[in-house]
């Protein structure tokens, strides 16, 4: 079977397509920290896109942040993978080039600064999860930019971009306050040139690309006819929302289909809070429930009345905006999320809970309880996170709970007030209000009697 490689790109079966430009051409000009399955189906294709239109300094340098297994994988190959977009039965395949160098940062961290100080790169950019924000150590993200930041200060060399690309709410403002923390107090020179000449913009990214399994690889070997170790499959959809606010030279993102806006908090509250919302309560629900992917969910007898109620509540507390239509938007979600070819797993949403419930589902479950309106779909996807904790789900079927905070959680669980007390997950106003505690208590014991099943048909026909 032949591997993708250079030297094979031209046997690669024609319908897939390929690189439109000389790899040999194409400069560094972003580096990217968090080089998992997400970027490489996202951002990258933008620049990939940039370089094809034949702005060859776009090219990106990936960097690992664990684990050695990604570049392991692609270094056979030079650095090429495929993206296979799927869409029910359809199937449409890119072979993509943009990825110039890969490096981990636990073993070289060195030369990660140094890609950042390199007087070429205009633009670093993120997607470290939830929990890439709280590293507070050296070779955390946020220290490696820092370091970066420092020696171009050094060198006379003009600031950067900074842009995160994971789920938070206000995330280059987050990230600029972590870069900082790092920068400490004792380099006043560096925080000024930082203030000066780097910038955090916000940004909302959003594409569904479910983990890569053994069993996709071998099936692209029969339908794809090559081997390729390191392909994603995605979906059709594809959003990159970022805020205008740029501190040098950037790619022509508005032609390559980026939306630039001067606030990007609409559309990453629509994000964080109907989709990601959805798919945290569909991962608990469904996961209690014995389901496997979202589109098992979609299609039960209660997935669409059950999104919809949850979609009543949370949509209301999206910060309008004019070029956002929310009832489009939920719609949207429903056949993105019904796409059967995905095969997104709920194990996979579920995993780091208690890094994404507070700007998925607390906060709209706050703000409604706050004006005194319903939230009984929002209180039952809450319980439905209290009782994944216990780890075992309503079949009877253990599990292990995947989450950074789980030794201070598993102690608790089963317990919603204990939980809501927990100031390392929730805010003042949820550790402090009985009217969550009574409605998330409820739906726990609901989720207890009834399984998740049952609690969602109680929810639904009451309300
Ligand atoms: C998902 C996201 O795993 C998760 O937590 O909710 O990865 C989701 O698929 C993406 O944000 C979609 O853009």
């Amino acid at each position: 079977m032949t591997r993708l490689s250079a030297a094979t790109l031209d046997r690669v079966p024609s319908r897939v397509r390929r690189p439109g430009y000389d790899r040999t051409r194409v400069r560094a000009g972003v580096v990217h920290l968090g080089l998992g399955a997400f970027h490489r189906a996202h951002q990258a294709l933008v620049f990939d896109d940039a370089l094809a239109a034949g702005d060859h300094g776009w090219g990106v340098v990936g960097v690992s942040m664990r684990s050695a297994a990604m570049r392991d994988r692609l270094v056979p190959q030079d650095k090429l993978y495929t993206v296979i977009v799927e869409n029910h039965s359809e199937r449409e395949a890119r072979v993509v080039g943009a990825l110039l160098d890969i490096l981990v940062a636990p073993e070289e961290p060195a030369r990660v600064i140094e890609a950042i100080a390199d007087p070429g790169v205009h633009l670093v950019t993120l997607t470290i999860t939830e929990k890439g924000y709280h590293a507070s150590r050296s070779e955390s993200a946020a220290g490696l930019i820092a370091a970066g930041l420092f020696l171009r200060r050094q060198r006379n060399l003009p600031g950067l971009t900074v842009m995160s690309c994971d789920n938070l709410p206000n995330n280059g403002e987050r990230l600029r306050a972590a870069v900082s923390k790092s920068v400490g107090t004792a380099n006043s020179g560096l925080a000024d040139w930082i203030a000066m000449s780097v910038t955090f913009p916000s940004t909302m990214v959003d594409r569904i690309v479910p983990a890569t399994t053994g069993a996709d690889i071998a099936r692209w070997q029969v339908e794809g006819g090559f081997e390729d170790q390191a392909l994603v499959r995605t979906e059709p959809f594809s959003q990159w929302v970022v805020e205008d606010r740029f501190a040098g030279p950037m790619p022509d993102l508005g032609a390559l289909g980026v939306t630039l806006t001067a606030d990007v908090r609409p559309w990453e509250q629509a994000k964080l809070r109907l989709l990601n919302g959805a798919h945290s309560a569909m991962a608990y629900l469904g996961g209690l429930a014995g389901l496997t992917t979202v589109d098992d969910f979609v299609r039960a007898p209660f997935g669409e009345p059950f999104l919809r109620s949850l979609w009543d509540e949370s949509a209301p507390t999206v910060t309008r905006a004019p070029r956002l239509d929310l009832t489009h938007y939920c719609n949207r979600l429903l056949e993105r999320f019904g796409n059967p070819a995905l095969e997104h797993r709920l194990a996979q949403i579920a995993i780091d809970g208690s890094q994404k419930i507070p700007q998925r589902i607390v906060a709209p479950l706050l703000e409604r309880l706050a004006t005194g309106a319903e939230a009984t779909a929002l209180g039952l996807a809450l319980a439905a996170w209290m009782r994944w904790q216990q780890g075992v789900n309503d079949l009877g079927r253990a599990f292990t709970v995947d989450d950074p905070l789980a030794e201070l959680i598993s102690p608790v669980a089963g317990d919603a007030a204990a939980l809501l007390g927990l100031e390392q997950i929730f805010p003042p106003e949820a550790r402090t209000n009985p009217a969550l505690v009574k409605l998330v208590s409820y739906h726990l014991r609901q989720l207890e009697t009834l399984g998740a099943r049952g609690a969602i048909e109680a929810m639904l026909t009451h309300s």
